[in-house]
């Protein structure tokens, strides 16, 4: 089987990439991945100004996946736009994921990326859960308008935005017709990770992460079905846009799972954080051989085409 496949007319490998925050803070992680074999990356989500972020521990691998509060910490915009101005097109399509702490950065660090004049896809998070007193614009739908609508204007191209998971149909009815307003706005991320979990350690008797009294987003085997739930949802509601799946992918089976959904690229946060970028090797091998197992010879055969009772 043949995993390549195109995303807003760019051609690539595989539709695997990692998730904004994982092995892309730093130069030497972005070049990993380059080298590796995903099929695009994107970079940390970025800040108008570096950031330590929050206190450590601040992230737990756990049997079911992982807990984080990070805090964002990244090396602010600057950094990522000259590594973006460095990045080989031609080789695999690169993400910048901006989450500016208002709206007034956000659209600094737009502007100063539709200067830059390069072949780079904005990835606006409107879902970071973990910076203090910055609730996430995602859950505010009249924020996120207003976001979207002085970004749009700005940005003039193509871009897409990061959502948190939403819960119940009158969110994806909401926030699917909030971002259906926007033309220019192509591409829909879902998921971030699930806000403000809470892990508990028994023996003793503590949370495991330190910021924020232990409160921090979940990925892994804890948010799959959420994260087919919001690309499925999004799918539907959002024909003319292109969906991203993010959430619980740790098989190519999981990764197939997202396609059948509707995702057209599919993103690895905790696995490829405890796994590292060879992850993206064994997740291309075990979805070929699903797919030849099943008599697929390409995505497209059976993308969006998940069957209901
Ligand atoms: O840095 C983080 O704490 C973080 C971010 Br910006 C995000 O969007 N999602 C997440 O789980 N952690």
């Amino acid at each position: 089987p043949d995993l390549a496949t195109s995303f807003l007319e760019q051609p690539l490998d595989n539709p695997l990439m990692n998730a904004a925050g994982v092995w892309c803070t730093l130069a030497a992680q972005l070049d990993a991945l380059v080298e590796s074999s995903a099929g695009a990356l994107v970079t940390k989500s970025c800040t108008l100004s570096r950031r330590d972020g929050n206190a450590e521990p601040r992230y737990r691998a756990l049997p079911l996946g992982s807990i984080n509060s990070m805090g964002l910490p990244n090396e602010g915009y600057a950094y990522y736009l000259d590594y973006a101005a460095c990045h080989d097109y031609e080789r695999k399509p690169l993400f910048v994921s901006v989450s500016g702490l208002s709206l007034d950065d956000n659209l600094t660090i737009v502007a100063a990326l539709r200067e830059a004049v390069l072949p780079a896809f904005l990835e606006l998070n409107l879902s970071c859960p973990n910076v203090e007193g910055k609730p996430q614009p995602g859950y505010d739908f009249e924020a996120m308008d207003q976001f979207l609508a002085e970004v749009a204007t700005a940005y003039r191209r193509p871009f897409g935005v990061k959502l948190p998971p939403y819960f119940d149909f009158v969110h994806f009815d909401t926030a699917a017709e909030i971002l259906n307003r926007y033309d220019n706005l192509a591409f829909i991320t879902c998921i971030n990770s699930i806000g403000n979990g809470l892990v508990i350690d028994t023996d003793s008797e503590s949370t495991v992460i330190r910021p924020k009294d232990g409160f921090g987003g979940l990925g892994g085997d804890y948010v799959l079905p959420t994260a087919l739930a919001n690309v499925n949802a999004f799918y539907r509601r959002c024909p003319g846009k292109t969906i991203i799946g993010c959430g619980g992918v740790q098989t190519g089976a999981h990764v197939f799972q997202h396609l059948l959904a509707g995702a057209t690229l599919v993103q690895v946060g905790t696995a490829l954080h405890e796994e590292g970028p060879s992850i993206f090797d064994r997740l291309q091998h075990e979805l070929r051989e699903l797919m030849a197992k099943k008599g697929y010879s390409r995505i497209e055969e059976f993308r969006g085409r998940l069957k209901t009772l």
